[in-house]
């Protein structure tokens, strides 16, 4: 009988990672120096005391009381006793890694940064991603915005981009943030529910609220559940501002683009995975990377000269609003690689503190009422969280740069700072630290000229509420709008208040009246005769000053906006579920294995037991998992494979027969080898087999016969490309 072969496992997976070569680079040096590693050392104390037992606390007599005296048993139980950290307020959920950044092309026209003028320097990378809403435990799968923050260790100290996957925002004015967060957080008399907008408050906010119409719109599509995070845009929001060494501003929209495409799953799916697997993203993340499949992402930027400001039919210092990219393009100037897990969550990923006003030389803000408050927030929230002003000596936030300045002390402080002086001017140090002239680089402000009055007012041109909205919803593919309404309508089917609901119709109906009568069926209610007001006003603010404006906007569609333009040309590190079991044929298992593997797919072979199976030929294979562990929801699509008792056996399995009903129902590519059509016959789907299997047939079914050969396994390739089959939908009989 052949040998069963034994994966590697364990001890020797990771005696691999171990000696697997690292990227060096400045910061990844500069980590070095604090990272420790046990391998081979013997157990000591905090003070270096060697421990003898770590087994026994010290008591009186071996079945006596434990000792006060026992000051090892203490010190390990104080350390435990204090391990946790405040979670982040918002984006508490994150997932973070390690990578560089290339510039393609130098930038000295709009930015001095020295990092946007080298192209032949990497600039190490931190990038977090994360959910806003939910704790730090909470499902990677829920509806939410998400984090996109990466820090570049510049040569110029540390540039923070902190950024998200949707390029506006709720509210256009920092002091409603905390209104907003209270608003979407779990209700605060019973904290219900967790990571989720769907809920009254929320929706009590946001119907009282026309600014958010545009956020909503995104944040009920389907970029707030991405398939991964290497498959999501990033967003800086607000308008920045480059400067050149010659002092000249232009204003700037920072992207991110995926070079895998933008990609998504489906709501079912979601909810599914939060249960399977919650830790789904932050799985895919570091299983691409560890298999060196690293997440790339193109930095873009959208540049408007500064005498274009006020040339657009919205407010560059509104952040509800996007730059079209039909009005402005996206030139993308560098790439970001992704290329190394953290070796501690805690001390890199936890502890990593991000801010929006880390700018260099170069780069500067606008007066984005939104930014303008982040700028206190970023600095404020980590003296909480990481427990005092000594944050930045913390090993992931420290610049490639030394630091030389007069501040001193506080809770946890590293730096030994020599010396009496410890300000500035000072004789006796003769002035050190100096100040930088800014031709030598030091910082000056954008020196914008301002005329105002002290007030708290909105520029009326931040009243168009709705105008973005309506182009977002009309860019989107008939399959992305229908989850649209889908959304809302499950989400306000979750708001118990009639009221509320209704208000949020009347906030729709100045969107589309479309979208308001589709949702409003789905509620049964009527939609309301009048739309809802602004109700963000000041106390003696008179009511009409602050109503939506309708305007119809310069652009009717806006490509960039939909997923359905997305790349699709590519099956690279996709998850290819291969069902299969005893009797398999072996041939075919092997050709369709080796040409997804071939284009940088994952495969796992998928059996009603775990180990292997002994294929048709007596050979056998090994099994990643079993029915039991695996589930459709975690796969991007599914291969039958031949054999005439494994086709039985899996004709009978249950939980086979669900898995692809499930794979179907959320549009995933399903392929069958020809002798394995009976297994789907076991399928509700059974009778919506075409019977042509041309190629366009099955780009548009997504469901491929045939046998395993050159031609079969092309068509797959094309078809997980594809990645969703959405159109299937439609006749909304799918159960599973
Ligand atoms: Fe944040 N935000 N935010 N935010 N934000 C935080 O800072 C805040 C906003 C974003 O992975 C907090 O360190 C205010 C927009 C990301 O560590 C806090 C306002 C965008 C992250 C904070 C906003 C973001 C945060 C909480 C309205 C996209 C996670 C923990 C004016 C451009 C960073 C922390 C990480 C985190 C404040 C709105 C992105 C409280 C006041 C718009 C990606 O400081």
């Amino acid at each position: 009988m052949a040998k069963t072969p034994s994966p590697k496992m364990g001890t020797e997976a990771a005696i691999d990672k171990q000696l697997a070569p690292q990227p060096e680079n400045a910061k990844t040096q500069s980590l070095a120096q604090h990272t420790a590693d046990a391998a081979g050392e013997q157990m000591n104390t905090n003070t270096g005391l060697p421990i003898n037992d770590d087994q026994n606390s010290l008591k009186a007599g071996d079945r006596g009381p434990s000792l006060l005296e026992d000051f090892l048993f203490r010190e390990k139980m104080t350390h435990f006793d204090h391990e946790r950290i405040p979670e982040r307020v918002v984006h508490a959920r994150g997932s973070g890694a390690h990578g560089v950044f290339k510039l393609y092309k130098p930038l000295g026209e709009y930015t001095k940064a020295a990092f946007l003028n080298d192209t032949e320097t990497e600039t190490p990378v931190f990038v977090r991603f994360s959910t806003v809403a939910g704790s730090r435990g909470s499902s990677d799968l829920a509806r939410d915005v998400r984090g996109f923050a990466t820090k570049f260790y510049t040569t110029e100290g540390n540039f923070d981009l902190v950024g998200n996957n949707m390029p506006v925002f709720f509210i256009q004015d920092a002091i409603k943030f905390p209104d907003l967060i209270h608003a979407v957080k779990p209700e605060p008399d019973n904290e219900i529910p967790q990571a989720a907008s769907a809920h009254d408050t929320f929706w009590d906010f946001i119907s009282l609220m026309p600014e958010s119409a545009h956020m909503v719109m995104w944040a009920m599509s389907d970029r707030a559940l991405p398939r991964s995070l290497r498959m999501m845009e990033g967003f800086g929001v607000h308008t920045f501002r480059l400067i050149n060494a010659e002092g000249k501003s232009s204003f700037v929209k920072f992207h991110w683009k995926p070079l895998l495409g933008v990609h998504s799953v489906a709501w079912d799916e979601a909810q599914n995975i939060s249960g399977k697997d919650p830790d789904f993203h932050r799985r895919d993340l570091w299983d691409a990377i560890e298999s060196g499949n690293f997440p790339e992402y193109e930095l873009g930027l959208q540049i408007i000269p500064e005498e274009d400001e006020f040339k657009y039919d919205f407010d560059l210092l509104d952040s509800t609003k996007l730059v079209p990219e039909e009005l402005v393009p996206v030139q993308r100037v560098g790439k970001l690689t992704l290329n190394r897990n953290p070796d501690n969550f805690f001390a890199e990923t936890e502890q990593v503190a991000y801010h929006i006003g880390h700018v260099v030389p170069g780069i500067d803000f606008t007066n984005d009422p939104l930014l303008q408050g982040r700028l206190f927030s970023y600095t404020d929230t980590q003296l909480t969280r990481l427990g005092g002003p000594n944050f930045q000596e913390i090993p992931i936030n420290r610049p490639i740069v030394p630091v030389h300045n007069n501040q001193r002390d506080g809770f946890m402080r590293q730096t030994i700072n020599r010396g009496k002086v410890s300000y500035n001017p000072n004789l006796i140090g003769n002035n050190d630290p100096q100040q930088v002239k800014e031709s030598a680089g030091g910082f000056v402000s954008y020196r914008e000229r301002i005329e105002a009055r002290k007030e708290r007012l909105r520029n009326r041109s931040f009243f168009d509420h709705f105008s973005q909205a309506r182009l977002f919803l009309n860019s989107q593919s008939d399959p992305e709008r229908n989850h649209i309404v889908d959304a809302l309508t499950f989400e306000l089917g979750k708001v118990k208040t009639i009221a509320i609901r209704e208000r949020m119709l009347g906030i729709l109906l100045q969107i589309d009246k479309g979208l308001a009568t589709q949702v409003a069926y789905g509620l049964r209610l009527h939609l309301p005769e009048s739309p809802s007001t602004n109700q963000s006003i000041p106390a003696d603010g008179d009511p009409a000053d602050y109503q939506s404006v309708q305007a119809e906007g310069t652009l009717a569609k806006s490509e960039a906006l939909s997923m359905a333009n997305t790349v699709k040309d590519t099956i690279k590190s996709r998850k290819i579920a291969l069902l299969t079991a005893d009797g398999a044929d072996a041939a075919s298992i092997k050709v369709v294995k080796d040409a997804l593997v071939a284009e940088g797919a994952t495969v796992e072979l998928i059996a009603p037991r775990q180990s292997y199976i002994t294929a048709a030929d007596d050979t056998q294979i090994i099994v990643d998992q079993s029915f039991l562990t695996a589930a459709s929801v975690l796969f991007d699509a599914v291969y039958v494979a031949g054999g005439t008792n494994a086709v039985a056996t899996l004709e009978a399995e249950a939980n086979a027969v669900h898995f692809l009903n499930e794979a179907f129902k959320h549009c995933k590519p399903i392929a069958v080898a020809d002798d394995a059509l009976q297994v789907i016959g076991a399928t509700y789907f059974s009778k919506k087999i075409p019977s042509d299997f041309s190629e366009a047939s099955v780009l548009r079914e997504g469901i491929l016969v045939g046998k395993a050969d050159k031609n079969f396994t092309n068509l797959l390739i094309k078809m997980i490309g594809q990645h969703r089959f959405w159109e299937r939908e439609k006749p909304r009989l799918i159960p599973a």
